[in-house]
């Protein structure tokens, strides 16, 4: 019955219950939820509040940014500083971190606020993404370094899908679950416990423009994909390219496939397309939790030592098997 539901705030509760001194994500995740909700709101009021289109200013990474970039930035950075519990905070859209006021958190931060902003203006879904790191110890939270921790010490870490519902998708290290926004009465309820990714699958996401720009393996992998029934896969495959990596990521944990954004000829001098801090590593713990696998074709996402805050890296995720079919292709083609 509808009122017998579990709300994320129930279910951080007992999730610190159960694993004692895992954190206090109730407190971490507050902020972040308003925030996502705040942003839900906007996305949906689209052209009616005068959300669409471009701000008139291009971002960090040289991309232009959307007026709902720079409102969902802003809407993050605001809610996050006023609860006490992140020292600082790193945004895709800024330059340098931001410290909060006093530092007395013992949290950082990290967002995307609006990924895949390119489907704003089409009423495609987009979603922010979060990733939440401790404060080393003797370290300031005004200084890049303290951020620069590979994906395997992150202490929790989630998107929020602005679909045709609103989810919260989280993981504090034991497993992933997910949260559907009920509007009417303002929570965020339990509907996807314990989310896995199916081990196979017959569904790849790959931006298929790039196809010249591709390294040898990758066009192996999708060369054996599109063979389908008649080639060495002996099965057809499916493909689907939403641009906005939340829905895809949510694609996958909930029916399988494997997503790519790999290295290629194009963006091989920039390390990629795809920001480590902000986009890699959070999705990778999430498909890691959920029992997929996460890769840069050569090495575990999640093991990357970073060296910048606004870091690229080449993005493999999903299915346990397919991810692992193309590892084995990275390793013949290296040991060529
Ligand atoms: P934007 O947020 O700039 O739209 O980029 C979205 C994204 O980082 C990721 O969500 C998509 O998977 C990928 O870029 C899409 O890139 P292409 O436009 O090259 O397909």
């Amino acid at each position: 019955m509808s009122y017998k539901r579990v709300t994320l705030s129930h279910f951080l509760l007992d999730e610190q219950r159960r694993h004692a001194g895992s954190g206090s994500f109730t407190a971490l995740l507050n902020d972040i939820r308003t925030a996502c909700k705040m942003i839900s709101h906007e996305v949906n009021r689209g052209a009616m509040a005068g959300n669409l289109g471009l701000a008139g200013a291009e971002n960090v990474q040289g991309e232009e940014q959307k007026k709902l970039d720079v409102l969902a930035n802003e809407i993050f950075l605001h809610m996050n500083a006023l609860g006490g519990n992140y020292a600082g905070m790193a945004s895709e859209e800024l330059e340098d971190v931001r410290s909060v006021h006093g530092e007395a958190g013992r949290y950082l931060l990290l967002f995307d606020p609006l990924d895949g902003s390119s489907n704003i203006d089409v009423n495609i879904s987009v979603g922010s993404i979060f990733s939440i790191l401790r404060l080393p110890e003797g370290m300031s939270a005004s200084t890049k370094e303290a951020f620069l921790q590979p994906g395997v010490e992150q202490v929790a870490a989630g998107y929020a899908l602005y679909g045709s519902s609103t989810m919260l998708v989280l993981t504090t290290g034991n497993g992933v679950n997910g949260f559907t926004y009920d509007q009417n009465i303002g929570i965020f309820v339990l509907t996807h416990p314990n989310m896995r990714v199916p081990e196979d699958t017959r569904e790849y996401s790959i931006n298929a423009s790039r196809s010249r720009f591709w390294d040898p393996p990758v066009r192996r992998y999708i060369e054996e994909c599109q063979a389908g029934k008649t080639g060495p896969r002996g099965k057809d495959f499916n493909m689907r390219w939403v641009a906005s990596m939340v829905a895809e990521v949510h694609r996958i944990l909930c029916r399988g496939g494997i997503f790519l954004y790999p290295v290629d000829d194009d963006n091989r001098s920039k390390g990629g397309k795809l920001r480590l801090m902000y986009e890699a590593n959070p999705m990778a713990l999430i498909i890691e939790q959920a029992g997929g696998r996460a890769t840069t074709g050569r090495q575990r996402i999640l093991e990357v030592k970073p060296e910048g805050l606004h870091q690229r890296v080449g993005v493999i995720l999903g299915s346990k098997t397919e991810v692992e079919r193309l590892e084995g292709f990275y390793r013949e083609y290296d040991s060529q």
